[in-house]
């Protein structure tokens, strides 16, 4: 009985719930409104709690979009509910997702809860999709799991108004080094979409392995893509498999950004096709993970039209506004022939209609109009090479920030972290979060900044727990530096939001790091 009357005291003093109303009492109070990751644009609690029960239906307008996005919202709840929770257009007490004309830009949405329902608004179906998510964390963490839970099912009664600081929030995962399938992908996006990411930069190739079926030269991916780290069997995607993975991504608001690194990172391509080396050679498939050592050869004109080729089926492959053409580490290619390869290249893209990212080595040649330069150095980067990229920036190239010595998820977290390299240092959780996109390069316009990435390079990484134990509890991090408002970076407060996310995480079944600079609840 204490026990009891001690958490309705507890609920009551949150003013999160009126007694009465229900005849079994809830355990505990609703998840704060507070608590979400990436923190929201504007949050304020109040009024009495939602709670789903057996009769919520979930309300749609006429729009495909809105149902689309109400069907994936259902599919999230039924399987723990065990409610029929059916998607309607007709008038219904429950949850509600609207499209409607509002400040809501193309991805930002306004969350109500109260007694009668929860409804999200939206003026686009991003935006809806992101308020899911939203209403998705103020949901107990059992609501994730896959068979019937107890309940109650309650949400917070209050708003959140929310819409990103940036609008490029990205996650590279390196399918080169090891090869990762269409599910292993699926997988990543659906941890991606919970902290409202955008965009799955897929690194398709690079010296260990060519992961994309090109039909124009067929060797690429059939032998090119025959191996990788280690010496496994490697795989590629066939086209099928990799419009799969763009129709998912899309099913959750990504957009997918594909990477055919060149010149360099390039020893699958030269293994594959002897006529694409200068000297006329292949060399063999490589496993091992030094880098810098290949280049296509820049005096060749079969050299470009092996480009134009592959950019052309890729971009016919690819609804996203992106290509990524890689650029890093051409240490065997001189500053010449880097630039002159850049100059070649760059209009290819264009020319399939697409925009130009790379590196941020690109800004050492001329990136075209339009290009975005993803910037992986470290704090410590040379002024010179910083000086360079701020002033591309200046000059109009649009800045994507992977600090490396701060997102790359491949950094160990300590010296005792079983995978990852150190190469950049050591990123433990606090570092990875504490920094701040918009002066991180002093003297780049705040205009240039677009967002961050988090990079996944795998050389050390082989299953989808190794993917998880470097990702969580990193990721989150970085994707609430690229939705949330500035003002609302705090490791403070920030450690407590990220420590709740935990029991969602064992209830996904995601293998996290148990960082000790974060509060974790017991297990
Ligand atoms: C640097 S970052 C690379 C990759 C490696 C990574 C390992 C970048 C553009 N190039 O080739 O996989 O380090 O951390």
């Amino acid at each position: 009985m204490a026990r009891v009357l001690g958490s309705l005291l507890l609920v009551a003093a949150a003013g999160a719930f009126t007694v009465g109303a229900t005849p079994a009492a809830p355990r505990a109070a609703p998840n704060p409104l507070a608590r979400i990751v990436p923190a929201p644009a504007s949050v304020t609690p109040g009024g009495s709690p939602y709670r789903i029960t057996r009769s919520t239906a979930i309300g749609v307008d006429g729009s495909r979009e809105a149902r689309g996005v109400a069907e994936y919202l259902a599919d999230l709840l039924r399987p723990s509910t065990g409610y029929r929770l059916p998607v309607t257009t007709q008038r219904h007490e429950g949850i509600r997702l609207r499209l409607a004309d509002g400040p809501f830009g193309a991805e930002g949405y306004r969350l109500d809860s109260g007694r009668d329902g929860v409804t999200i608004t939206a003026a686009a179906p991003a935006g809806l999709f992101h308020g899911v998510q939203t209403l998705r964390q103020l949901l107990p963490a059992a609501v994730e799991k896959d068979s019937v839970q107890p309940g109650p099912w309650l949400v917070a009664g209050g708003t959140v108004t929310d819409r990103p600081r940036y609008a490029y929030r990205g996650a590279m995962l390196d399918v080169s080094r090891h090869f990762f399938t269409v599910a292993q992908v699926k997988r990543y996006i659906d941890q991606l979409a919970l902290y409202k990411i955008n965009e799955l930069h897929l690194h398709l190739s690079d010296d260990q392995g060519w992961r994309i079926a090109v039909d124009s030269w067929p060797r690429l991916a059939a032998y090119g893509g025959s191996a990788q780290v280690g010496g496994g069997t490697g795989g590629h995607y066939t086209k099928a498999d990799y419009r799969e993975i763009v129709r998912y991504a899309a099913s959750r608001y990504l957009e997918v950004v594909p990477e055919i690194d060149m010149p360099g990172h390039t020893n699958a391509a030269l293994a594959s096709y002897a006529g694409l080396n200068c000297d006329g050679t292949a060399p063999p498939l490589y496993t091992g993970t030094d880098v810098g050592f290949s280049s296509l050869c820049v005096s060749k004109q079969v050299t470009y039209d092996f480009v134009d080729d592959v950019i052309r089926e890729l971009a016919a492959l690819t609804p996203g506004r992106y290509l990524h053409i890689g650029g890093d580490e051409a240490h065997s290619t001189s500053h010449a022939d880097y630039v002159t390869f850049m100059d070649r290249v760059q209009p290819l893209v264009a020319k399939y209609g697409k925009t130009v990212i790379g590196w941020h080595q690109l800004t050492g040649a001329h990136p075209v109009k339009g290009a975005l330069a993803q910037y992986w150095g470290l704090d410590d980067t040379s002024a010179d090479e910083k000086a360079q990229v701020v002033k591309a920036a200046q000059n109009g190239t649009g800045l994507i920030l992977s600090p490396a010595d701060r997102v790359y998820l491949d950094m160990k977290y300590t010296e005792d972290t079983p995978l990852g390299q150190d190469w950049a240092g050591l990123v433990e959780v606090k570092r990875s979060y504490d920094w701040d996109p918009g002066n991180y390069l002093a003297g780049a316009p705040s205009s240039s900044i677009r967002g961050v990435e988090a990079p996944l390079w795998t050389e050390t990484i082989v299953t989808n727990a190794d993917i998880d134990y470097m990702a969580f509890p990193r990721l989150p991090g970085v994707a609430e530096l690229g939705w949330s408002p500035a003002a609302t970076h705090d490791w403070n407060a920030y450690k407590v939001r990220l420590a709740a996310q935990a029991p969602r995480w064992d209830a996904l079944g995601i293998d996290y790091y148990r960082s000790p600079q974060v509060p974790w609840p017991a297990k």
